[in-house]
């Protein structure tokens, strides 16, 4: 039984979602030289028309942001149009996208933007990931710089730049990328925010810079229109530390307070579970944030649905079955079989 995944849930006052299955967010590496999403891309939504919800892969607020080729972007021109003809094509088969916004902070690599003029890798603290890029053996992960107070006030300003560029695209509202060791989630736990300053050291401080990019974007496009990934759980790019909980007590209680569209967890495996959280990331956050949450990680519509009658969340995110199966959602209220999600599948967009 899937039944309460095909009600309608309203986020807010402006948005209904006619189901309450999410397209999670996934990366591709499909788009074009400059970063531009291409007509292929635009049908490879069109075709997951039917998720209540599509977060779009996460797309770069700015050059500097870039830790794998071919991800897409929203600062040129050319990037907001070619995510306008994704949208449109969403929007006439019916369905609604938010754009995720990313920076990879110390995840990122020179190789991919050392052609816009930046050579540097930025992150809240001078501390490298070890190892090399995935496929990509040849790139090492480089000792980031500790980001300026002038700097954090430049990446706020452009994030909420990128916001209202993704609005500009026709992007029904934006997902804040704070969630699997990239750049926010680095201000978030102890292992890559060793910070001396306003944004270090306690869980005020280490939550300053993920609020005021919150608070940015909501101001500028609306909190309705606004909703954040977050991995209180370290588990990719990032060692987890016992004193991070209380950072994420602290930014959970903050943004309780604020009317975000939906809070979504950053995990592949929601069965994990971790030490200093007390059990799994999303029965973590459902016990101190009480509003609209999404779960995801190695679920199926069954223990999803399960899982959203038990009130574990209030919404599903589907990734790996939604690569292998563009029409995930017929196939579940159908009661049809799946196609089996493989990582060749990554090599082609259908
Ligand atoms: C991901 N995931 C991911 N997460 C994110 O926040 N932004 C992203 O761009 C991506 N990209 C991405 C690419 C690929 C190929 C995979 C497999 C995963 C994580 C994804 O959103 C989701 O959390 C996990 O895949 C777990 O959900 P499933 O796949 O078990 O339903
Ligand atoms: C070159 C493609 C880059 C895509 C970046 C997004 C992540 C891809 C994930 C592939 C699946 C790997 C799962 C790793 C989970 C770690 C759990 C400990």
């Amino acid at each position: 039984m899937t039944d309460n995944l095909f009600q309608p849930f309203a986020l807010n006052e402006t948005i209904t979602l006619q189901n309450r299955i999410l397209m999670a967010p996934l990366t591709r590496c499909m788009a074009d030289e400059e970063l531009v999403p291409t007509q292929a891309m635009a049908e490879y939504y069109t075709r997951r028309a039917e998720a209540g919800l599509i977060i779009s892969e996460a797309v770069l607020i700015r050059p500097d942001g870039q830790g794998y080729p071919n991800t897409p972007g929203l600062f040129t021109p050319a990037q907001i149009d070619g995510w306008r003809v994704v949208t449109d094509a969403v929007h006439q088969a019916g369905g609604k996208i938010f754009a995720q916004l990313w920076h990879t902070g110390r995840v990122a690599h020179p190789h991919f933007f050392e052609k816009s003029g930046s050579t540097q890798v930025i992150a809240p603290s001078a501390v490298g990931l070890e190892g090399s890029l995935p496929r990509m053996r040849e790139l090492t992960y480089r000792v980031p710089k500790a980001v300026s107070h002038d700097e954090i006030v430049q990446l706020v300003a452009d994030y909420a730049q990128a916001a209202a560029n993704a609005i500009d695209a026709g992007f029904d509202g934006v997902e804040i990328h704070g969630a699997n060791g990239y750049l926010i989630d680095q201000f978030l736990h102890c292992d890559s925010n060793r910070r001396t300053d306003e944004y270090g050291q306690t869980a005020e401080n280490m939550a300053r810079f993920p609020l005021a990019v919150v608070d940015a974007i909501s101001a500028r496009i609306g909190s309705d229109r606004t909703g954040l990934r977050v991995s209180p759980g370290a588990y990719v790019n990032m060692a987890g530390d016992s004193k991070d909980r209380a950072v994420f007590d602290y930014l959970l209680a903050e943004l309780e307070q604020r009317d975000l569209a939906f809070l979504h967890i950053g995990i592949f495996d929601d069965a994990m579970e971790f030490d200093y959280l007390g059990g799994s990331a999303s029965s973590y956050v459902r016990s101190v944030y009480s509003k609209t949450l999404v779960g995801v990680g190695s679920y199926s519509a069954k223990m999803g649905s399960a899982a959203i009658a038990a009130d574990k969340f209030d919404l599903l995110a589907i990734g790996r079955p939604f690569i292998a199966n563009p029409d995930y959602v017929a196939r579940v209220r159908e009661g049809d079989e799946l196609v089996e999600y493989s990582d060749e599948m990554l090599a082609s967009l259908v």
